[in-house]
């Protein structure tokens, strides 16, 4: 007889026992007509789960949650479970890389991720702390992964199934190739698990994201309820759900950007220009730009972060201009930045230049990134040929800047 697991189709968690039934021969059903938000919120639900989350698992002796759980009891339920590794050390290791997965992994990009869909508040500082949380995870991944295929020994374990399932959800949702790119032993790994086939069988066709979601709009401030009419506030977080479980999304509106009058300037070709241009810089990448620049079709900007003096501590300004760049990733279709930090030793000075599709500074962006409202921005008149200068000395991290070296250039492209 089949186990039976409550959950929807798309949800990773539930792909965990799955991709385990697929390796060790045994037969998971899902529940018929499982409806998340109205099937797992029935008095039986709330029996097997008293959180009333998914998944559960219904065995023949009892319901089992928390998809860890079931997924070890799925491996385990064919004796000799190759999942488990061949020793004592081999389990202690998927153990392990299965709290990793679950805690340094998932919990970051749960963090990262959660507060962007509108099922918590968000808080960028506390993004900061999961986008740095996941890379420090992410980068101890990369060193294992560099010397293995597997996480543990020489075939899949139950490790490698939890870990992919977590990764799964990073990759499809929010993990952009710009961002993975940093650890390209996590990438091989990633992509080499779903293409086998039984984890295909489950998961499908992965593709990754291709921006990072913007933040949910807050909804607007509720007018304050008299005294006697004080009920639960309408905008109760929403319950955490997996991609495939929420509704289908509406066609997105097209991006009014895509709407302005063709330029003849490619973006693209700019940043690969910029990219592969590594000696003669000036003559080459910085002649280039001006011969490509349209100034119908693009508008330049300097920006100059307004507290200059609250940055004293050299790594901490370097994160903050890290996460700035990583919020504007949801632009990189239409904008090329770069990002000074000027000085060696404390207050150091930020300061940017941009360069964006359309005659302003897109209204999204504004609305979307934090970090737009703590810089001064000014517009570049290219007819002044200081500032065209100055563009020309930004692109090129030319030093001294404005009589100072630089401790740290990035750029956005
Ligand atoms: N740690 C749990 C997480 C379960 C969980 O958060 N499930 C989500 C769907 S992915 C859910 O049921 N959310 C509904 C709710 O929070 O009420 C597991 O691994 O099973």
């Amino acid at each position: 007889m089949a186990l039976v697991l409550h959950s929807g189709s798309g949800n990773k968690n539930a792909f965990k026992a799955l991709i385990a039934a697929e390796f060790c021969g045994v037969k998971v059903e899902l529940a018929k007509n499982f409806e998340m938000g109205v099937s797992n919120k029935t008095p039986e639900f709330i029996k097997m789960n008293p959180l009333g989350k998914v998944p559960v698992l219904e065995t023949p002796d009892g319901a089992v949650f928390e998809s860890n759980a079931i997924a070890r009891y799925v491996a385990r339920s064919k004796g000799d479970s190759p999942l488990f590794g061949g020793s004592l050390i081999d389990y202690a290791h998927v153990e392990q890389w299965m709290d990793f997965s679950a805690t340094e992994i998932d919990g970051n990009i749960a963090r990262w991720l959660y507060p962007r869909l509108g099922y918590m508040p968000y808080v960028p500082a506390s993004e900061e702390i999961g986008i740095a949380g996941l890379k420090r995870s992410l980068g101890a991944l990369n060193t294992h992964l560099a010397s293995t295929t597997f996480l543990v020994g020489h075939s899949v374990t139950l490790a490698d199934i939890t870990m992919t399932c977590n990764l799964y959800h990073g990759f499809a949702r929010l993990l952009t190739k710009t961002f993975t790119s940093e650890f390209p032993h996590v990438e091989r790994y990633f992509w080499t698990m779903v293409n086998q086939p039984n984890f295909k069988k489950v998961i499908g066709e992965v593709k990754q994201a291709e921006a990072v979601p913007p933040v949910q709009k807050k909804p607007a401030p509720a007018k304050e309820p008299k005294a006697k009419e004080v009920k639960a506030p309408k905008e109760a977080p929403k319950p955490v759900v997996d991609a495939a479980e929420e509704e289908a999304p509406k066609p997105k509106p097209k991006n009014p950007l895509d709407l302005l009058p063709p330029s003849k300037m490619v973006l693209d070709d700019w940043k690969r220009l910029y990219s592969n241009t590594k000696t003669n810089f000036r003559e080459v990448a910085i002649k280039g730009f001006w011969d490509m620049y349209d100034p119908e079709g693009y508008s330049l900007w300097f920006c100059d972060y307004k507290y200059q003096d609250e940055n004293t501590v050299s790594y901490v300004t370097l994160n903050k201009v890290g996460g700035f760049l990583q919020r504007m990733d949801l632009c990189r279709k239409y904008a090329f930045g770069k990002m000074l930090v000027i000085g060696t030793e404390a207050p150091f000075k930020v300061k940017g230049l941009w360069l964006f599709r359309g005659q302003d500074i897109p209204k999204f962006v504004m609305d979307e990134v934090y970090d737009m409202e703590l810089y001064e921005w000014t517009k570049v008149d290219i007819s002044d040929e200081a500032q065209k200068e100055r563009v020309s000395a930004m692109i090129e991290d030319l030093e001294p800047f404005e009589g100072q070296a630089l401790l740290d250039a990035k750029c956005f492209k």
